[in-house]
Protein backbone atom coordinates (compact mmCIF):
# COMPACT_ATOMS: atom_id res chain seq x y z
CA UNK A 1 0.00 0.00 0.00
CA UNK A 2 3.31 2.37 0.72
CA UNK A 3 3.49 2.91 -3.17
CA UNK A 4 0.31 3.23 -3.94
CA UNK A 5 -1.33 6.62 -4.72
CA UNK A 6 -5.03 7.77 -4.59
CA UNK A 7 -6.30 10.59 -6.51
CA UNK A 8 -9.61 12.41 -5.88
CA UNK A 9 -10.82 15.05 -7.87
CA UNK A 10 -13.67 17.55 -7.12
CA UNK A 11 -15.21 18.79 -9.85
CA UNK A 12 -18.73 21.08 -10.45
CA UNK A 13 -20.25 24.09 -12.21
CA UNK A 14 -18.33 27.41 -12.08
CA UNK A 15 -19.34 28.83 -8.67
CA UNK A 16 -20.64 26.03 -7.26
CA UNK A 17 -17.88 25.81 -4.45
CA UNK A 18 -15.19 23.39 -5.07
CA UNK A 19 -12.47 25.89 -3.93
CA UNK A 20 -14.50 26.01 -0.42
CA UNK A 21 -14.66 22.72 -0.16
CA UNK A 22 -11.10 21.98 -1.31
CA UNK A 23 -9.70 24.36 1.27
CA UNK A 24 -12.32 22.63 4.12
CA UNK A 25 -10.16 19.35 3.89
CA UNK A 26 -6.60 20.74 3.69
CA UNK A 27 -7.64 22.34 6.97
CA UNK A 28 -9.42 19.03 8.27
CA UNK A 29 -6.50 16.66 7.38
CA UNK A 30 -3.14 19.00 7.16
CA UNK A 31 -0.30 16.61 6.43
CA UNK A 32 -2.32 13.77 4.66
CA UNK A 33 -3.52 15.79 1.69
CA UNK A 34 -1.42 16.70 -1.29
CA UNK A 35 -3.71 19.95 -2.07
CA UNK A 36 -3.96 21.03 -5.49
CA UNK A 37 -6.08 24.01 -6.04
CA UNK A 38 -7.02 25.42 -9.40
CA UNK A 39 -4.56 27.51 -11.16
CA UNK A 40 -6.57 30.27 -11.60
CA UNK A 41 -3.42 32.60 -10.85
CA UNK A 42 -1.12 31.69 -13.23
CA UNK A 43 -4.10 32.06 -16.02
CA UNK A 44 -4.49 35.48 -14.66
CA UNK A 45 -0.66 36.50 -15.20
CA UNK A 46 1.13 34.20 -18.03
CA UNK A 47 3.72 36.84 -19.18
CA UNK A 48 2.01 39.96 -17.32
CA UNK A 49 -0.93 38.61 -19.69
CA UNK A 50 -5.00 38.55 -18.00
CA UNK A 51 -5.76 35.23 -20.30
CA UNK A 52 -9.12 34.03 -18.56
CA UNK A 53 -9.89 37.69 -18.65
CA UNK A 54 -9.13 37.80 -22.40
CA UNK A 55 -10.62 34.77 -22.88
CA UNK A 56 -14.06 35.90 -21.34
CA UNK A 57 -13.46 39.61 -23.21
CA UNK A 58 -12.97 37.94 -26.85
CA UNK A 59 -13.61 34.00 -26.68
CA UNK A 60 -13.24 33.16 -30.43
CA UNK A 61 -10.10 35.02 -30.37
CA UNK A 62 -8.73 33.45 -27.18
CA UNK A 63 -10.68 30.51 -26.24
CA UNK A 64 -8.31 27.42 -27.71
CA UNK A 65 -5.03 29.24 -26.23
CA UNK A 66 -6.24 29.40 -22.66
CA UNK A 67 -7.95 25.72 -22.89
CA UNK A 68 -4.53 24.94 -23.99
CA UNK A 69 -3.15 26.74 -21.36
CA UNK A 70 -5.45 24.93 -18.84
CA UNK A 71 -4.61 21.71 -19.77
CA UNK A 72 -1.00 22.48 -19.39
CA UNK A 73 -1.55 23.46 -16.12
CA UNK A 74 -3.89 20.99 -15.07
CA UNK A 75 -1.19 18.42 -17.00
CA UNK A 76 1.45 19.56 -14.20
CA UNK A 77 -1.03 19.27 -10.89
CA UNK A 78 -2.05 15.53 -12.16
CA UNK A 79 1.67 14.94 -12.47
CA UNK A 80 2.69 16.57 -9.42
CA UNK A 81 0.43 14.04 -7.72
CA UNK A 82 2.79 11.09 -8.67
CA UNK A 83 6.18 12.73 -6.73
CA UNK A 84 7.63 9.75 -4.97
CA UNK A 85 7.43 12.34 -1.68
CA UNK A 86 3.96 13.14 -2.89
CA UNK A 87 1.40 12.35 0.22
CA UNK A 88 -0.25 9.18 -0.57
CA UNK A 89 -3.85 10.90 -1.22
CA UNK A 90 -4.16 13.51 -3.51
CA UNK A 91 -7.39 15.99 -3.77
CA UNK A 92 -7.24 17.84 -6.83
CA UNK A 93 -9.73 20.76 -8.18
CA UNK A 94 -10.70 20.03 -11.40
CA UNK A 95 -8.49 18.67 -13.89
CA UNK A 96 -7.43 17.63 -17.31
CA UNK A 97 -10.94 15.86 -17.96
CA UNK A 98 -12.94 18.30 -17.25
CA UNK A 99 -11.51 20.93 -19.48
CA UNK A 100 -11.90 18.58 -22.26
CA UNK A 101 -14.73 17.09 -21.71
CA UNK A 102 -16.90 20.01 -20.20
CA UNK A 103 -15.13 23.13 -21.12
CA UNK A 104 -13.66 22.69 -24.83
CA UNK A 105 -16.50 20.50 -25.28
CA UNK A 106 -18.90 23.97 -24.87
CA UNK A 107 -16.63 26.28 -26.50
CA UNK A 108 -16.77 24.27 -29.97
CA UNK A 109 -20.45 22.95 -29.32
CA UNK A 110 -21.28 26.91 -28.97
CA UNK A 111 -19.37 27.69 -32.49
CA UNK A 112 -16.74 29.56 -30.35
CA UNK A 113 -13.70 27.40 -31.12
CA UNK A 114 -12.60 26.17 -33.82
CA UNK A 115 -13.17 22.47 -35.63
CA UNK A 116 -9.76 22.21 -35.95
CA UNK A 117 -8.62 23.94 -32.51
CA UNK A 118 -11.22 21.20 -30.99
CA UNK A 119 -9.70 18.33 -32.82
CA UNK A 120 -6.42 19.37 -32.02
CA UNK A 121 -7.12 19.99 -28.65
CA UNK A 122 -9.08 16.35 -27.92
CA UNK A 123 -5.63 14.42 -30.02
CA UNK A 124 -3.66 16.03 -27.32
CA UNK A 125 -6.13 14.98 -24.83
CA UNK A 126 -6.49 11.35 -25.91
CA UNK A 127 -2.43 11.56 -25.96
CA UNK A 128 -2.17 12.03 -21.89
CA UNK A 129 -4.65 10.51 -20.89
CA UNK A 130 -3.19 7.23 -22.46
CA UNK A 131 -1.17 7.57 -19.80
CA UNK A 132 -2.09 6.19 -16.02
CA UNK A 133 -0.73 9.46 -14.21
CA UNK A 134 -4.11 11.16 -15.51
CA UNK A 135 -6.31 8.43 -13.82
CA UNK A 136 -8.72 9.31 -10.57
CA UNK A 137 -9.99 6.99 -8.31
CA UNK A 138 -12.57 9.03 -7.06
CA UNK A 139 -14.57 12.38 -8.67
CA UNK A 140 -16.59 14.23 -6.47
CA UNK A 141 -19.40 16.19 -8.10
CA UNK A 142 -20.67 18.81 -6.14
CA UNK A 143 -23.95 19.59 -8.10
CA UNK A 144 -25.84 22.87 -7.90
CA UNK A 145 -27.97 23.82 -9.86
CA UNK A 146 -26.72 26.97 -12.29
CA UNK A 147 -29.33 29.92 -10.51
CA UNK A 148 -27.64 28.92 -7.35
CA UNK A 149 -24.58 28.86 -8.74
CA UNK A 150 -25.51 32.48 -10.43
CA UNK A 151 -26.02 33.85 -6.75
CA UNK A 152 -22.07 32.73 -5.83
CA UNK A 153 -20.45 33.88 -8.51
CA UNK A 154 -21.92 37.42 -7.82
CA UNK A 155 -20.94 37.43 -4.69
CA UNK A 156 -17.56 36.44 -5.21
CA UNK A 157 -17.79 39.24 -7.81
CA UNK A 158 -14.31 38.26 -9.57
CA UNK A 159 -13.57 40.59 -12.19
CA UNK A 160 -13.04 38.27 -15.46
CA UNK A 161 -16.83 36.82 -14.55
CA UNK A 162 -18.74 40.07 -14.41
CA UNK A 163 -20.73 39.63 -17.44
CA UNK A 164 -21.05 35.35 -17.24
CA UNK A 165 -24.49 34.44 -17.69
CA UNK A 166 -26.83 31.82 -16.63
CA UNK A 167 -27.21 30.88 -19.90
CA UNK A 168 -23.56 29.72 -19.90
CA UNK A 169 -24.13 28.32 -16.50
CA UNK A 170 -26.74 25.72 -18.21
CA UNK A 171 -24.80 24.95 -20.42
CA UNK A 172 -21.74 23.61 -18.23
CA UNK A 173 -24.13 22.49 -15.79
CA UNK A 174 -25.60 20.20 -18.60
CA UNK A 175 -22.11 18.76 -19.93
CA UNK A 176 -20.84 17.90 -16.60
CA UNK A 177 -24.66 16.09 -16.24
CA UNK A 178 -23.87 14.79 -19.51
CA UNK A 179 -20.25 13.13 -18.08
CA UNK A 180 -20.44 12.40 -14.85
CA UNK A 181 -24.30 11.10 -14.48
CA UNK A 182 -25.08 10.43 -18.04
CA UNK A 183 -22.05 8.38 -19.24
CA UNK A 184 -22.02 10.31 -22.22
CA UNK A 185 -18.14 10.37 -23.02
CA UNK A 186 -15.95 8.02 -21.18
CA UNK A 187 -15.25 8.83 -17.43
CA UNK A 188 -11.74 8.51 -15.74
CA UNK A 189 -13.02 6.93 -12.80
CA UNK A 190 -15.04 4.23 -11.41
CA UNK A 191 -16.30 6.29 -8.91
CA UNK A 192 -18.44 9.18 -8.82
CA UNK A 193 -19.78 10.64 -5.75
CA UNK A 194 -22.42 13.12 -5.96
CA UNK A 195 -23.27 15.43 -3.56
CA UNK A 196 -25.72 18.27 -3.19
CA UNK A 197 -24.16 21.71 -3.18
CA UNK A 198 -26.93 23.89 -3.03
CA UNK A 199 -27.26 24.04 1.11
CA UNK A 200 -25.80 26.97 2.87
CA UNK A 201 -22.07 26.52 3.93
CA UNK A 202 -22.33 25.04 7.58
CA UNK A 203 -24.85 22.61 6.66
CA UNK A 204 -22.08 21.67 3.34
CA UNK A 205 -19.27 21.01 5.00
CA UNK A 206 -21.24 18.86 7.76
CA UNK A 207 -22.63 16.66 4.58
CA UNK A 208 -18.85 17.03 3.52
CA UNK A 209 -17.16 15.61 6.81
CA UNK A 210 -20.01 12.54 6.87
CA UNK A 211 -19.58 11.61 2.95
CA UNK A 212 -16.36 12.47 2.45
CA UNK A 213 -14.06 11.82 5.03
CA UNK A 214 -14.50 8.12 5.43
CA UNK A 215 -13.44 7.79 1.69
CA UNK A 216 -10.14 10.12 2.07
CA UNK A 217 -9.56 8.57 5.56
CA UNK A 218 -9.81 5.10 4.23
CA UNK A 219 -6.71 5.62 1.90
CA UNK A 220 -4.65 8.35 4.12
N1 LIG B 1 -12.52 27.93 -16.65
C1 LIG B 1 -12.61 27.76 -18.02
N2 LIG B 1 -12.16 26.61 -18.58
C2 LIG B 1 -11.65 25.62 -17.81
C3 LIG B 1 -11.57 25.76 -16.42
C4 LIG B 1 -12.03 26.94 -15.86
O1 LIG B 1 -13.09 28.66 -18.72
N3 LIG B 1 -11.19 24.52 -18.41
C5 LIG B 1 -12.93 29.22 -16.07
C6 LIG B 1 -14.32 29.26 -15.53
C7 LIG B 1 -14.21 30.23 -14.38
C8 LIG B 1 -12.77 30.08 -13.89
O2 LIG B 1 -12.06 29.52 -14.99
O3 LIG B 1 -14.40 31.56 -14.84
C9 LIG B 1 -12.63 29.19 -12.67
O4 LIG B 1 -13.62 28.19 -12.83
P1 LIG B 1 -13.85 26.93 -11.92
O5 LIG B 1 -15.27 26.52 -11.96
O6 LIG B 1 -12.89 25.89 -12.34
O7 LIG B 1 -13.44 27.43 -10.47
P2 LIG B 1 -14.31 28.29 -9.46
O8 LIG B 1 -13.37 29.13 -8.67
O9 LIG B 1 -15.40 28.99 -10.19
O10 LIG B 1 -14.91 27.14 -8.58
P3 LIG B 1 -15.81 27.22 -7.28
O11 LIG B 1 -16.61 28.46 -7.32
O12 LIG B 1 -16.62 25.97 -7.39
O13 LIG B 1 -14.86 27.22 -6.13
Amino acid sequence: MACRRFTVCVEGNIGCGKSSFIRHFANKLPGYLNVLEEPVAQWTSLNNNNLLGMMYSDPKRWCTAFQAYVMLTMSDGHSSSRGASAPPVTLLERSLHSACRVFVENLHKQSLMDSMDYHILMEWYNLWVSDQTYDIDVIIYLRAKPSVCLERVKKRNRSEECDLSLELLEQLHQLHEDWLINHKFGCPSTRVVVLDAEQDFDSLMAVYDREVLPILRDFA
